[in-house]
């Protein structure tokens, strides 16, 4: 029941990409350590519109398949070290292939292996109907998991529990979310109130606030409402006793909200950089009150496999719902179009069969 051609949408150069049909990769050409996943949902990440875009200093091995939070189901499989088997439901990550030996990969840190392969620059990803996927880094989806809100815990979720963790940022704390209206943000505010953190949701528009409030966020603060530095002074008035929250989780895309984070976050707060605006960026960080208010600046790389089953466990105990629109694989340019606008409300999931 395997068919001999899917629907891919495949990226020639950086001007876009055109859904066509390829030849699927059949089970009797698989690789070893390589299972063939039938994509049924696929989160849009603002990370895939980066990566065909070529705003980074990584770029993508052409022809490029992006799409890093792929659910689906196992319909074959040639890797007879793996525990995984036809039917099992998974998910593909951004971390597409790590060996799984070196010091790294020992201790947890997959993303950062030498050898690791990412959906989309020198991987196949997940906007494609049928993955020829690396067992070494595909996740088990919790079977009581809806398949298309699993998906943007694969990228969004694991990458913003893992950021709210590397902030230190304890129960009864407060935490600033840059970009909370968007598919990071959107799930950042759920798992910040799941860990006990009150959220200051920092956006802009009114769908936007009343998605964040509707989410849990204790405060709103409108981006353009601010503009440059008098952002400073609104996102502190919004904690209690006015000194700014104790982290933030930077998941704009836009290197605006790298300039003022150090500033707004109380003395002892740590800001942790995840969004990935184009190259150029940079942190803005005054180096006497950066000591003197004794402050952190961290950073944080999606997760590795446990943070993923953390994410995916907790969105399956019901604590986290990622808002998202399903639409169809074809709507896929107008989904990148309205990311690149800022209007999408949430995360926007492809149903690759629809
Ligand atoms: O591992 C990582 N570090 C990682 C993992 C996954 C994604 C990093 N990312 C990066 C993406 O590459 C991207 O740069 O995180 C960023 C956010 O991804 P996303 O959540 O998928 O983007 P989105 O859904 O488009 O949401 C972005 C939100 O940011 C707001 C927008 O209005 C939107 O709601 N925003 C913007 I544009 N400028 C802002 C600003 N100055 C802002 N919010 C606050 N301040
Ligand atoms: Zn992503």
């Amino acid at each position: 029941q395997i068919p001999k051609t899917q629907l891919a949408a495949v990226s020639d150069d950086a001007s876009g990409f055109t859904i066509k049909e390829i030849p699927v990769v059949q089970p009797d050409q698989l690789e070893p350590g390589r299972a063939l996943v039938k994509i049924l949902y696929s989160g849009v990440c603002h990370t895939d519109l980066h990566v065909i875009k070529e705003d980074w200093p990584a770029k993508p091995e052409r022809p490029c398949i992006a799409g890093h939070e792929g659910s689906g189901i196992i319909v074959a499989i040639n890797d007879p070290t793996s525990k995984l088997k036809i039917g099992d439901r998974v998910g593909v990550k951004w971390i597409a292939h790590s060996c799984n030996q070196c010091d790294y990969c020992l201790a947890g840190n997959e993303p950062l292996c030498a050898e690791a392969k990412c959906s989309g620059i020198n991987a196949q990803g997940s906007f494609q109907q049928y993955c020829p996927a690396y067992t070494s880094q595909l996740t088990i989806i919790p079977d009581n998991l809806d398949m298309a809100e699993a998906a943007p815990i694969l990228c969004a979720g694991v990458t913003v529990y893992k950021a709210l963790k590397r902030s230190g940022a304890r129960a009864g704390q407060w935490v600033a979310i840059p970009g909370a209206g968007g598919g990071l943000g959107s799930v950042a505010i759920q798992y910040a109130k799941y860990m006990g953190l009150s959220s200051i949701a920092i956006d802009t528009g009114a769908e936007k606030k009343a998605l964040t409030a509707k989410l849990g966020a204790a405060a709103w603060v409108d981006f353009k409402e601010h503009p440059g530095d008098a952002i400073v002074a609104a996102v502190k008035a919004a904690t209690p006793d006015g000194l700014g929250p104790h982290a933030a989780i930077i998941a704009s895309p836009k290197p605006e909200a790298y300039l003022t984070a150090m500033e707004y976050i109380r003395p002892f707060g740590t800001v942790v950089a995840v969004g990935l605006p184009p190259a150029g960026a940079y942190v803005k960080a005054d180096v006497f009150f950066t000591v003197l208010h004794n402050k952190t600046l961290t950073s944080s790389y999606v997760g590795n496999r446990l943070d993923c089953n953390e994410a995916l466990a907790i969105a399956a105990a019901g604590h986290v719902k990622t808002p998202i629109k399903v639409v169809p694989f074809k709507a896929l340019d107008s989904v990148y179009d309205e990311m690149a606008k800022g209007t999408i409300i949430g995360r926007a999931v492809l149903d690759l069969f629809a």
